[in-house]
């Protein structure tokens, strides 16, 4: 049996009724019995209640991101684990983690590097509120409109992708428009699909700000088209890199100050 190593990264905010349970949906023995050994990364964002404490009871290392935003503390998560495969999910038990096996098989067998799981299909709606699947809805037909991407939710919250996407990438949002970034980056470059999954009711407050970050999130797609060809990490020979280092970072600097929503 091989020793892969496979990461969860949940984000988390205030989610001390939803994190013990996200972490026990997590199918250990199944996975193991695929062959990896599990890492759990929380990400924290310096929660006031006992969010980090409860993560460590179930066996999760918690990592500490003082309120930077759901973006950048998925960010961290991709950047500090240590998973040749990584799944992203919520914690506040809302995403099917319990199904992680029959993802992982799909993102293997059929050779892709990202898989999303969409919270939009007939039975279970309820978990969802009506504006939320109306935003949702505008949002996912403004990237069909701008970036003929074709999936069903593009603002789904969990995700799983390989290694070798994420050491080809650059990320920059700080924010929700992270989870729309990144289904771009992996359905314009990346062979990558979209499974059908379950939406569970939410364990705690929502720290989605309906108006505020769907608006952001409209504008982010509107802005991003621009700057979709920087997402990807050129692979240059050191002398070049030397070279362009100094122009290189000070177009990064303009890159993140003219996205930065
Ligand atoms: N570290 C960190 N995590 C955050 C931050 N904001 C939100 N989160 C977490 O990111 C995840 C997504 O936030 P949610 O409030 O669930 O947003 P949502 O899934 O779009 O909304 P719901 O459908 O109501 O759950 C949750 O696990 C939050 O606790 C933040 O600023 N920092
Ligand atoms: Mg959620």
């Amino acid at each position: 049996m091989s020793s892969n190593i496979l990461t969860v990264v949940i984000p988390t905010l205030n989610e001390e009724k939803g994190i013990q349970a996200t972490i026990r949906k997590i199918p250990k023995k199944e996975i193991f019995e695929m062959g990896y050994e599990l890492e759990v990364l929380v990400v924290d964002g310096n929660s006031t209640d006992s969010t980090r404490s409860a993560a460590e009871e179930c066996g999760a290392k918690v990592i500490v991101e003082k309120n930077q935003g759901y973006g950048r503390a998925i960010r961290t998560g991709m950047t500090a684990a240590s998973g040749e495969i990584v799944i992203v999910c919520d914690g506040d038990a809302t995403y099917p983690i319990e199904l992680a096996p029959v993802f992982i098989k799909h993102l293997i067998d059929k050779n892709l590097d990202f898989v999303t799981i969409s919270r939009l299909h007939a039975d279970k709606m309820d978990s969802m509120s009506l504006i939320h699947r109306t935003g949702n809805k505008i949002l996912s037909a403004s990237m069909k409109l701008l970036y003929s991407i074709n999936i069903k939710d593009s603002q789904s919250g969990m995700f799983l992708m390989k290694r070798g996407f994420i050491d080809s990438i650059n990320l920059i949002s700080d924010h929700m428009s992270l989870s729309e970034e990144i289904k771009i980056i992996a359905f314009s470059f990346f062979p990558s699909d979209e499974l059908d999954g379950k939406y569970y009711s939410r364990l705690g407050e929502a720290k989605l700000r309906t108006f505020r970050d769907g608006l952001s999130n409209l504008m982010f797609l509107f802005k991003f088209k621009k700057f979709l060809k920087r997402s990807l990490i050129q692979k240059r020979n050191s002398t070049r890199i030397a070279n362009s280092q100094l122009s290189a970072s000070h177009k990064q600097a303009d890159y993140e100050m003219n996205m930065s929503l």
